[in-house]
């Protein structure tokens, strides 16, 4: 017995329909697919991988990265994707905390990251966006079949790091049965069948597009047209080919940007989902508009995978994220007690479900702060319940930017900013952005007497963090605004500078 694997890939097995459709119109069967995934399966094994080591991978999308996954569920081992923006210290940190033992990479990579990861005692293979590298060589001669290890419904399936508002990164861990109950939930309520096509331009290394995305079509049966990353005219050339999509807004106001995105085009199309940062009403109202489809909104988080959802059949509401999914109970309650709140009172947002991870790994007292002893887990996010039961987040209880639907952790680049010469202190704050939604603006306050070098800032800031997490904004300011506590007025912040990106 191992749900995931059985529930989600096993039930496939001989089975020669289509699973991944590629943009040039190649087609992988779930058989060919599995094979795949056994092979890599053989190799991970022979590499000395035991059940619940865990596999860090950062690579392309592509399908022999989907068959990885698949591969560690079979196996027993943690999957840990990781997002190929990350620098060379950013991915020290994760395979130092999470002790992965086997480190997957392209093969530009390769000479960074094998010092790194034999210092850490992993292993290192490679595997490029064409799906070749050492990783596959080593499948190529093994077996296509794979004794699938046993595993329970509490065992560990992934790793996924979120940031934090410390700027540490913690490890979500999220069991074979927080993935399984979701998807079927999702599938259920989004009621797709093994007639879906979906368009895949997700990356997957996060919950959306590894998980929403790809468990529910494994789960329904359905196929994936799997492009490698988003571009609004490949979307819009095969969008025929399709039934449904998911996207972050992003994909949305880039597609409504498209003189080729027409109302034709999505015409057959039954489904079309948003999630991971907010969607703006305008943008719910003019895909409408073009398109005569109500998108529909859901809400999630890599500690929960998806909580809340617009209905299928009733009123899809702009601006809300609906109703909490069957099975997951959500409560608004009051931040400085922990107690609920009145019906349509705004407080923080709490969960509990199948749905809800384990805890952070290796840090129990983050896991208590956030996870209540009762399985209620404190989101972070802001939001209330209206009369007729829709959830609307109306903000955040955490100094979090979601610019494109990545997250970003102010705190994180503050640490890398404060540590450059002349800085005094920093305040990185997120603005509005029309393409992007929120992107990311640094405040430096200078020591005083002393210029600062804002080039010096920003090539230390891409040396140390990801490109999505770089201000495309400095600012220097001779003080940052504070209450009387002492604490930096980041409100006031935003909203001094929230007209910069208004053109963009
Ligand atoms: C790329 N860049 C970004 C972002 N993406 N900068 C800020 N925010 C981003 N999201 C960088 C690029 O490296 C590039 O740098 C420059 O910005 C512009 O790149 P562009 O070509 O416009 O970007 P792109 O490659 O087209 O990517 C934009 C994107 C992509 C398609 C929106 O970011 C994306 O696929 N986002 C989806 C993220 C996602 O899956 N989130 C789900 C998380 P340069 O200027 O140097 O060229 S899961 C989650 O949140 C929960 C669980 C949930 O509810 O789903
Ligand atoms: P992550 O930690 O990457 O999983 O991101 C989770 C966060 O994304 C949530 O805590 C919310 O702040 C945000 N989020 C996800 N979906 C939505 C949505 N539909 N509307 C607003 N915020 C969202």
């Amino acid at each position: 017995m191992n749900p995931l694997y059985d529930q989600l890939f096993g039930r496939h097995a001989g089975q020669d329909t289509p699973f991944l459709i590629l943009p040039d119109e190649q087609v992988i069967t779930h058989a060919a697919f599995l094979s795949e995934a056994a092979q890599i399966a053989h190799v991970l094994v022979k590499a000395g991988l035991q059940p619940g080591d865990r596999l860090a991978a950062q690579i392309h999308k592509s399908p022999q990265a989907l068959a990885l996954y698949a591969a560690c569920a079979q196996a027993g081992v943690v999957f840990l994707p990781l997002n190929n923006a990350y620098t060379a210290s950013e991915l020290t940190y994760f395979i130092e905390n999470s002790g992965a033992r086997m480190v997957i990479c392209d093969e530009a990579a390769r000479g960074m990251l094998t010092p790194i990861a034999a210092d850490l005692g992993a292993q290192v293979e490679t595997l490029n966006a064409d799906g070749g590298g050492s990783l596959t060589e080593k499948a190529a001669p093994e077996a296509a079949h794979f004794n699938t290890v046993a595993r329970r419904e509490d065992d560990l399936a992934a790793f996924l790091y979120t940031s934090g508002t410390t700027g540490r990164s913690k490890g979500a861990m999220l069991t074979q049965r927080n993935l399984l109950s979701n998807a079927e939930t999702l599938t259920d309520y989004w009621r797709f069948t093994s007639d879906d096509v979906l368009l895949h331009a997700l990356p997957i290394f996060h919950t959306h597009g590894l998980f929403v995305a790809t468990n529910i079509i494994l789960l329904a049966g359905g196929a994936m047209i799997f492009l490698p990353k988003f571009d609004a005219g490949e979307m819009a050339r095969l969008m025929p080919k399709a039934t449904s999509m998911m996207g972050v807004p992003t994909f949305y106001t880039r597609l409504l940007d498209t003189p080729d995105f027409t109302r034709d085009l999505t015409a057959h199309m039954r489904l079309f989902v948003s999630g991971s940062a907010p969607l703006l009403a305008e943008t719910h109202v003019a895909f409408e508009a073009r398109t005569g489809h109500r998108i529909l909104e859901r809400y999630g988080m890599t500690e929960t995978n998806m909580n809340t959802s617009n209905p299928y059949d009733g009123d899809r509401r702009a601006g809300t994220v609906g109703f909490p999914l069957p099975g997951v109970e959500l409560k608004i309650t009051d931040p400085d007690i922990g107690e609920s709140v009145p019906t349509g009172d705004i407080g923080q947002i709490e969960v509990r479900g199948p749905n809800v991870f384990k805890g952070y790994w290796q840090m129990p007292e983050k896991t208590a702060a956030e996870l209540r002893a009762d399985g209620f887990f404190i989101t972070g996010d802001l939001g209330r319940v209206d009369e007729d039961g829709y959830v609307h987040i109306v903000g955040r209880n955490k100094d979090l930017i979601i610019s494109g639907g990545y997250n970003i952790y102010p705190k994180e680049i503050e640490l890398v900013l404060d540590d450059q010469h002349g800085v005094l202190e920093s305040a990185v704050i997120g603005v509005p952005h029309a393409d992007f939604g929120e992107t990311v603006v640094a405040i430096i306050v200078p020591e005083a007497g002393s210029s600062p070098d804002l080039k010096a800032i920003e090539s230390a800031a891409a040396g140390a963090l990801a490109r999505f997490k770089h201000p495309r904004r400095y600012i220097l300011l001779e003080e940052l605004p504070r209450n009387t506590m002492g604490k930096v007025q980041k409100n006031m912040l935003r909203d001094a500078y929230k007209d910069l990106f208004e053109t963009a």
